[in-house]
């Protein structure tokens, strides 16, 4: 799949950022040993990530504005175009030095996801969407959403929230809905990743509620353009600025989402 200028630029600063977790992701399995832990560590590690894939876009596409996940918001010269980028996807996974976790960037365009990269550099897998182009895997694999219609053979993922977390209770009634009438339920701790896997048909179904702008922007459109539908949770919320994600392929999306729709 030849994609644009863009989404070249856009792999190309996702694999060098890659390069450099992976680097660090090494270390991180030693420190795992030490009393206080690999935390500041990680946090080096996902700044200086984020930090290269800034240097690569700006310096292909200079009036770009940005969100970042460590950097936070910066206007560009041209106001209709930013990046959404999340260095490191399942900063927990990484942490505990779990091979589980990726780099997402997301090119928004007047509001709307043009070009999208999901990269898990521990297991070389490229996902990348660009509208109306198709989702591919690795430059030869054209992605599609499973076509499993039978709910019993389902198999889902989602994220569980930790103690504390405002939409604990609400996870834990949609799990109970959902587990007697699935094959099964992961959590796999990186939303990036869990949308890729929706468009892959490695999930059938995805949802999640409180995530961030940069954790979803390019699992979004990945998994949209393999064929999966992408709502909010509740109707009237905006999954960018709300961050509650619904996703599943078009065969079980309306037995799904009337799952985890229900109100108790
Ligand atoms: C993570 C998400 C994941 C969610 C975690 C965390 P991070 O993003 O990808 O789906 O369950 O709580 O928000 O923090 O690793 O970039």
């Amino acid at each position: 799949m030849q994609g644009s200028a863009n989404l070249n630029v856009m792999i190309k600063a996702a694999r060098k950022a890659g390069r450099s977790l992976v680097k660090d992701f090494r270390e991180v399995e030693n420190l795992q040993v030490g009393r206080k832990g690999p935390g500041d560590f990680v946090s080096r590690a996902d700044r200086a990530a984020e930090d290269i894939i800034r240097e690569e876009l700006s310096e292909a596409r200079p009036n770009y504005g940005w969100l970042g996940e460590e950097t936070g918001a910066a206007e560009g010269k041209d106001p209709t175009r930013r990046w959404i980028v999340d260095p490191l996807d399942g900063t927990t996974n990484y942490l505990h030095g779990m091979p589980h976790w990726a780099v997402s960037i997301a090119l928004e365009h007047k509001g709307e996801i043009v070009s999208a990269v999901v990269y898990d550099p521990a297991k070389d897998e490229m996902f990348f969407a660009e509208k109306g182009a198709g989702a591919w895997l690795n430059d030869k694999q054209r992605l599609r959403v499973s076509g499993r219609t039978a709910m019993i053979e389902t198999v889902h993922a989602t994220g569980i929230p930790w103690a504390g977390s405002k939409y604990l209770p609400a996870t834990l009634k949609d799990l109970g809905r959902l587990m007697p009438v699935c094959a099964g339920v992961r959590r796999w701790g990186a939303a990036s990743l869990d949308l890729a896997y929706v468009a892959a048909g490695r999930f059938d179904g995805y949802w999640e509620r409180g995530l961030k702008p940069w954790d979803v922007a390019a699992g979004i459109l990945i998994a949209r353009e393999a064929g999966a539908l992408v709502e909010p949770i509740r109707d009237g919320q905006s999954m960018l600025e709300d961050g509650h994600v619904l996703a599943a392929s078009s065969a079980i999306f309306d037995a799904f989402a009337k799952i985890i729709r229900t109100r108790d």
